[in-house]
């Protein structure tokens, strides 16, 4: 399948920066799907949605994924609310912490215009998405995906599929933004997943656990590259 990973643009904060997100869901779903990211961080917002959208019309994905926090919701909405405009059969899916943590709302809001959520860690759940869709076969046991269950109504599945050995990970896919590791002179990277505490304003432990996974040190320094 072809998928198209964008993170939408936001008109308030403007970083240059590159998620991380994107680079670990896309090797995953490189094993075996075609991937196109899109990543509009720091972009301009109308131009980025233009520019998004043209994208689509050339490129013709089967699959949307859109990743987002509460920050950059506004954006993804209006990609939320354009993607099925130009093709009503493209798969729209929803990632990250803000449609993760408020999918009732998301169901709420865009019923007609999303097709799926997946809560918590994204990279198998994801891909076993794809595959499935791809197949044919059945997607409704997949840990933590919501999807519609007709008549405007969806089933959530629980997380109970969690990445327990980050080392298992494949190593994430930088390649969109190597043209800002070049420019910035600087890469990000993240070593672990979840936190033991669980502050009240903090999505943290609720998203990723409330219990720490970690990198090795071997695969946060040893890989020769970026982990
Ligand atoms: C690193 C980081 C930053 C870095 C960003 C560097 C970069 N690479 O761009 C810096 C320090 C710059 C930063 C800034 C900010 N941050 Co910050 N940041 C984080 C942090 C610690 C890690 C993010 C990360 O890289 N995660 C690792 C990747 C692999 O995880 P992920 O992106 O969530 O993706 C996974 C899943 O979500 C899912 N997924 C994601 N997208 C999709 C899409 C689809 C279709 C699917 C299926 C799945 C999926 O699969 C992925 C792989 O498992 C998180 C907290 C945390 N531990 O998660 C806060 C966090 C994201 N930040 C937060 C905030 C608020 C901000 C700021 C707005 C702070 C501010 N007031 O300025 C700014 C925003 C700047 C901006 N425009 O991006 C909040 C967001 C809360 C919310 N509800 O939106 C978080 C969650 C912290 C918190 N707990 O409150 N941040
Ligand atoms: S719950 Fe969030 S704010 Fe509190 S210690 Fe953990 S990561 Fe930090």
């Amino acid at each position: 399948m072809r998928i198209a990973l964008v993170y939408p643009p936001t008109s308030e904060l403007n970083l240059k920066g590159y998620p991380l997100g994107l680079a670990y869901l896309s090797a995953s779903l490189k094993r075996r799907h075609k991937v196109d990211i899109y990543n509009y961080n720091g972009c301009e917002f109308r131009k980025s949605l233009s520019s998004f959208f043209s994208s689509v019309k050339q490129t013709k994905p089967d699959v949307v994924g859109v990743s987002f926090n509460s920050f950059n919701r506004w954006g993804a909405y209006k990609i939320i609310k354009g993607v099925k405009k130009i093709n009503k059969d493209i798969i729209v899916v929803l990632g990250g912490v803000h449609p993760s943590t408020m999918y009732g709302q998301m169901f709420e809001y865009f019923y007609d215009h999303i097709d799926f959520i997946i809560q918590s860690d994204g990279e198998e759940p994801f891909y076993q998405l794809c595959n499935a869709l791809e197949s044919g076969k059945d997607y409704k046991n997949i840990s933590g995906l919501v999807y519609k269950d007709g008549n405007k109504s969806f089933k959530a599945n629980s997380v109970t599929e969690k990445v327990i050995n980050l080392d298992d990970l494949a190593m994430p896919d930088y390649s969109y933004a190597s043209r800002r590791i070049k420019d910035t002179g600087f890469a990000y990277l993240i070593t672990s997943r979840g936190c033991p505490v669980n502050c009240s304003f903090c999505s943290t432990s609720s998203f990723w656990g409330q219990n720490i996974r970690m990198n090795s040190p071997e695969r946060v320094g040893g890989g020769g590259g970026l982990c």
